[in-house]
């Protein structure tokens, strides 16, 4: 299958871990845990890429100066209907809706559409999730975002996905 490229932020190992302990306890029968080097907060989804389309979506990561800034993990979801069981900011902060709003602007000069559905910042927990979670979110977890990346994945077993690179936001 061709890879499917998009930007995202990519937990550093304490949130990461941090996220890997508390997911099990959420899960109803039959719902596939997330790999945690899989976890991920998604800003643009573009898809598989022509080699010139690539470059071009990195130039636009090369051009973004923004600030980085703080999230707090502090509420879990379901998406019914696509089984997903998730995690995010309650509120997320403006920092991280100005950063979309500029790469996904930005990727307009590269022919690329952004998804019109509104934009959910989300991190996948689990798939196949038939049921919300089966129990409450204990306590926030803080993640200080400090870059963005790019990966790539090819809808494979777990681990999925691989940050291909990364650019320090400032
Ligand atoms: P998801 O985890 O909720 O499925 C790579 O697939 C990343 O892009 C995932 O974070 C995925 O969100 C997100 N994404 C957004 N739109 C997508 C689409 N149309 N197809 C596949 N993934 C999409």
């Amino acid at each position: 299958m061709a890879e499917r490229w998009f930007f995202a932020l990519w937990p550093d190992a304490a949130v990461r871990d941090a996220l890997a302990v508390r997911v099990p306890e959420l899960l109803c029968v039959g719902a596939r845990a997330t790999h945690p080097s899989d976890f991920h907060l998604t800003l643009a989804f573009l898809g598989p890429l022509a080699p010139d389309v690539l470059a071009c979506a990195e130039r636009v990561a090369d051009r973004i100066r923004a600030p980085g800034f703080d999230l707090e993990l502090d509420r879990v979801g379901h998406f019914a209907r696509a089984r997903v069981l998730w995690c995010g900011p309650a509120s997320p902060p403006a920092s991280l809706s100005a950063l979309v709003s500029e790469v996904r602007q930005q990727l307009s000069t590269c022919g690329l559409v952004a998804d019109p559905r509104p934009y959910r910042p989300h991190i996948t927990l689990a798939r196949k999730a038939v049921a919300p979670p089966v129990s409450e979110w204990s306590a926030a977890i803080h993640w200080s975002v400090r870059e963005l990346v790019l990966a790539a994945g090819t809808g494979g077993p777990g681990p999925r996905y691989r940050v291909r690179r990364r650019w320090a936001l400032i």
